[in-house]
């Protein structure tokens, strides 16, 4: 009888056994399906130059008109940093110009942005798309009293953004699509400074590895910020018609290869002058299924578009609002040729 008991108790034992080990399987494995994904940025006060070359590279014989007066300012930029000492910078392609560093997700990832204010006013990070409790909205804080929303200089904050399923390419849409994040202590105010970048989500599946959530359909990637920053109170010698920080050919580096697939992040932002229209010459782009070759943009206007660049040659890559290419809201994008052409 005790020996049966005893075998009873084995059994019962070895049930448990197997069912915490089947529990502890699914967890490890939900756990395996999505990353945390840490960075570290530093809001910066610096000295931005809209033309570094101080020359209208598109058409050298026109100069730079009223916009090139003076063509530094003084900017606040997010700075990517590669880990919480705040010391080695991460550095980033040239035509990202102005632009704060660009956060990656996929599909059910979950972001922890380490944030340090080492600007001279109280800053913030507030991201479009993701999903986020209150305390890691990055606004609001005379409503909310959460300290995300209003990081004192020197001080530092850690948000906590979800790329859920309503963050991520819907049916319609691309394997990754383009969100926004800002500064929103004094919105306006910050966008204006610079404080501005963007968030890519891969779709769960299309990434090309855990460690590398660049979509695995695409071999390059670009982002362009369409945005008339208004420096002089809207003086028009102030008013930088600017992409990515730059005016009139000075943003340089959009370069692919032949039969390279290219996708297009595109934002708009500012006011009521900021209606762009992004062109590119040489070749043609897919919007959500239309073929294109002109991109509209309101201002916060976040649009992921493809192009297979096939056609090689150095084109223009502007906006086509006619006060904008006067303006200086122009640059140029190279596809090199391959050993056949
Ligand atoms: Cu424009």
């Amino acid at each position: 009888m005790s020996q049966s008991k005893n075998n009873i108790t084995v059994i019962f034992l070895f049930v448990l056994l197997m069912l915490s080990t089947s529990i502890l399987t699914t967890v490890s494995a939900s756990d395996s399906t999505s990353s945390v994904r840490e960075y570290w940025i530093a809001a910066e006060k610096v000295e931005w130059d809209y033309a570094p070359s101080g020359l209208n590279k598109i058409k050298p014989s026109e100069g730079l008109g009223p916009w090139g007066v003076t063509t530094k300012y003084i900017k606040y930029r997010y700075i990517q940093y590669t880990n919480g000492s705040y010391t080695t910078k991460v550095p980033q392609p040239a035509w990202m110009g102005l632009l704060g560093p660009q956060l990656r997700a996929i599909e059910g990832d979950t972001l922890l942005v380490h944030f340090k204010n080492m600007a001279d006013k109280p800053l913030s990070m507030h991201p479009h798309g993701v999903r986020y409790k209150p305390s890691s909205d990055g606004a609001d804080f005379e409503f909310t009293n959460e300290p995300g929303a209003k990081v004192a200089p020197g001080d530092s904050f850690t948000y906590k953004w979800k790329a859920d399923k309503g963050s991520a390419p819907a049916k319609n849409d691309s394997s990754s699509i383009v969100w926004a994040y800002h500064s929103h202590v004094n919105a306006v105010e910050e966008i204006y400074d610079g404080l501005i970048g963007t968030i890519v989500v891969t779709k769960k599946g299309k990434e090309r590895s855990t460690d590398d959530p660049r979509p695995k359909d695409v071999d390059v990637e670009f982002t362009t910020l369409y945005m008339v920053f208004d420096e002089e109170d809207g003086k028009e010698g102030g008013l930088m018609h600017a992409m990515n920080g730059y005016i009139f050919g000075n943003l340089e580096g959009y370069v692919v290869n032949k039969g390279d697939k290219v996708r297009w992040y595109l934002i708009g932002m500012g006011s009521e002058i900021d209606l762009h229209t992004s062109h590119w010459h040489g070749q043609t782009v897919v919007d959500q299924g239309r073929r294109t070759d002109v991109v509209e943009l309101l201002p916060t206007s976040m649009k992921t578009v493809n192009m297979k660049a096939n056609n090689p040659g150095t084109w223009l890559y502007h906006c086509h609002v006619t006060d904008h290419i006067t303006a200086g809201m122009i640059a140029r994008w190279t596809v090199l040729r391959d050993k056949h052409d």
